[in-house]
């Protein structure tokens, strides 16, 4: 990470990384992603856990070598995935408010101390379609990782009935990807674009917590690195050693 990103990230509790996949690497996953449609859904929205079964260029996400530095500054060397989906919205679909927070439930934690950050549950999200400003799909409270009054956040915001000036969609294309901390009020805004929105996303967690209660059978991914296995591993220190960027 620069120390610009390690300034964003710190100051907003996500970070937009901009071309993390090739051309190639978007062109096959939007291949498979395609094979998924259509789909019928009254709410016009596909939700699909586990999309890392989808084949190698899923797979290959789990330990993108463009990712990993983020995964080893922000969550530490011994990171492990938790779990993976996506979401595929249509024209008009809405799929839930804001939620999230450094709370005192779950994993959701972000730390600093000496010069370190840290992080508990942690997302990546690759974009398959572009998310231009004002068409919807993910949206957050920048810096609310280290609100001390996210419940106080109202009603009417959370649910995106009214979008205050502090509420951001932040606007990406295909091929990039966006870091963010659960520890930040985040959500999914209805999605507008005439377009579908294609967002896969995969979360890791420390090598020792889990958010998830069911860990990842590594006998469903036949081509799979002694990296990727061990990042897959359940939640331990002794089965994770540090993955090298
Ligand atoms: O990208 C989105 O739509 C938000 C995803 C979300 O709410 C989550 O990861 O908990």
């Amino acid at each position: 990470m620069t120390p610009e990103e390690k300034f964003i990230f710190d100051l907003q509790g996500y970070l937009v990384i901009k071309n993390a996949l090739t051309d190639t690497e978007l062109a096959e996953l939007n291949a498979v992603a395609d094979t998924k449609y259509p789909y019928h859904d009254p709410n016009n929205i596909m939700r699909e856990d586990i999309i890392s079964v989808w084949g190698d260029p899923f797979v290959r996400l789990i330990d993108h070598p463009k990712i990993v530095p983020y995964l080893v500054e922000l969550i530490d060397p011994r990171f492990r995935i938790d779990h993976d989906y996506c979401i595929f919205m249509r024209e008009g679909s809405a799929r839930g408010g804001l939620h999230g927070g450094p709370g005192h439930t779950g994993d959701h934690w972000y730390s600093y101390r000496d010069g370190v950050m840290r992080n508990g549950l942690c997302v990546v999200t690759y974009f398959l379609t572009d998310a231009p400003a004002g068409a919807g799909g993910f949206a957050c409270v920048p810096g609310s990782h280290k609100t001390n009054f996210q419940h106080n956040l109202p009603g009417e915001v959370r649910q995106f009935e009214r979008v205050p000036e502090y509420v951001t969609q932040p606007p990406v294309e295909a091929g990039d990807a966006l870091f963010f901390t659960e520890a930040l009020i985040h959500g999914t805004m209805p999605w507008s674009a005439s377009h579908e929105r294609r967002a896969l996303l995969y979360k890791y967690s420390p090598a020792h917590s889990s958010w998830a209660k069911e860990y990842y059978d590594p006998s469903d991914y036949p081509n799979l690195t002694a990296q990727q296995r061990r990042i897959m591993a359940p939640p331990s220190i002794q089965d994770h050693a540090d993955v090298v960027q």
